[in-house]
């Protein structure tokens, strides 16, 4: 815009200046004629007469000549103005130039105000999901087209704790977050793998204390225990309140409100701290975890034993999974699951 305006009168300056060029070439060539006629006047002997017939032609050149400086006062006149008008429109033009400079710079600042407020809105979903998405059951509750759809899915049990999980979304209408053994992963393992969970959700895993706590620290949660024989049969226990304590209490257990088809194997361990291989919070005189090689809420030691050695066959022993009032004995399970559900 700016270069076009200033291309535009430098153009017309141009013209002037050819018609100044051409009124100085005109004027010169006046004067010429002026002087080449008085030459030849002065050179004759004339006559009062002959003055007159001689000197016509040069008061004629004298008026013309007249005239064109007159109208080269006007055209000198005429342009002062125009400089005068065109050196306005060059500081009206830089002017312009600078608004438009800053105008564009205003612009920069409010599409990054932008991209930050779009920023902003997916935060925003962010902390709606965080807040929403506590377990399986607020999944399911949040999106019902999870239903009957078992998969591995994010759950935020905390707003800062985020947990891939197993949901199981078809039991008993679905909403269960599953812990599981099938016997492809080691469970005898440390303290902190214990904290902070270990395994493949999509097949063996433990979801980890700390998920655990904050799954039961703020919302009534219930638990169920799915068994299998090597046999193939099957069995559940249900416990319609189960909560474990944070790592400084050691996880502690606390359940109520049995029933099922396999017995209660689980609440002679209420009320006691988890342990590990390398923490014993049981009241044995010894390592529980050490002598049954697995992570549990040890007594002196225990009735059930879910995280026990695995094994590929139906043998008896103490050290291997499990789940001691179902069959009276301790009998090696095929799988165990462990669920809670809000
Ligand atoms: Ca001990």
């Amino acid at each position: 815009m700016f270069y076009t305006h200033l291309k535009t009168y430098i153009s017309f300056s141009k013209d002037n200046m050819n018609k100044i060029k051409w009124r100085v070439a005109q004027f010169l060539m006046l004067v010429s004629m002026a002087i080449f006629n008085l030459m030849s006047v002065s050179s004759e002997k004339i006559s009062t007469d002959d003055t007159f017939v001689c000197g016509f032609p040069m008061v004629t050149k004298m008026q013309e000549l007249m005239l064109g400086f007159t109208e080269m006062k006007i055209d000198i006149k005429f342009l002062k103005k125009k400089i005068v008008h065109l050196s306005k429109e060059v500081s009206y033009l830089r002017k312009a130039n600078k608004n438009l400079r800053e105008g564009h710079r205003r612009l920069n600042v409010s599409l990054k105000h932008l991209k930050s407020t779009c920023s902003g809105v997916m935060k925003t979903d962010e902390i709606m999901k965080r807040l929403s998405l506590k377990d399986c059951a607020s999944i399911l509750k949040h999106n019902p087209k999870t239903r009957g759809k078992n998969g591995v899915y994010t759950i935020y049990p905390e707003f800062n704790t985020k947990a891939e999980v197993y949901c199981d979304m078809t039991t008993e209408g679905g909403g269960w977050t599953v812990k599981r053994v099938d016997g492809s992963t080691d469970f005898y393992r440390t303290w902190k793998e214990y904290k902070e969970g270990f395994g493949k959700p999509t097949k063996n895993y433990w979801i980890g204390n700390d998920v655990i706590h904050a799954l039961t620290k703020d919302r009534h949660q219930g638990l169920r225990v799915d068994l299998q024989r090597f046999n193939g049969n099957r069995g559940y226990a249900k416990y319609s309140a189960f909560y474990v304590g944070n790592e400084r209490l050691g996880y502690k257990l606390i359940l109520s409100g049995y029933s099922g088809t396999i017995g209660d194997a689980l609440s002679g361990h209420n009320g006691y701290k988890f342990s590990t291989k390398d923490r014993d919070n049981d009241i044995y005189g010894g390592s529980c975890s050490n002598l049954y090689f697995g992570g549990w809420w040890y007594r002196k030691c225990h009735y059930s034993n879910l995280n026990g050695q695995y094994t590929n066959s139906r043998r008896v022993g103490d050290m291997y999974p499990t789940w001691s009032k179902w069959l009276g004995r301790n009998e090696a399970l095929k799988t165990t699951v462990m669920m809670i559900r809000s």
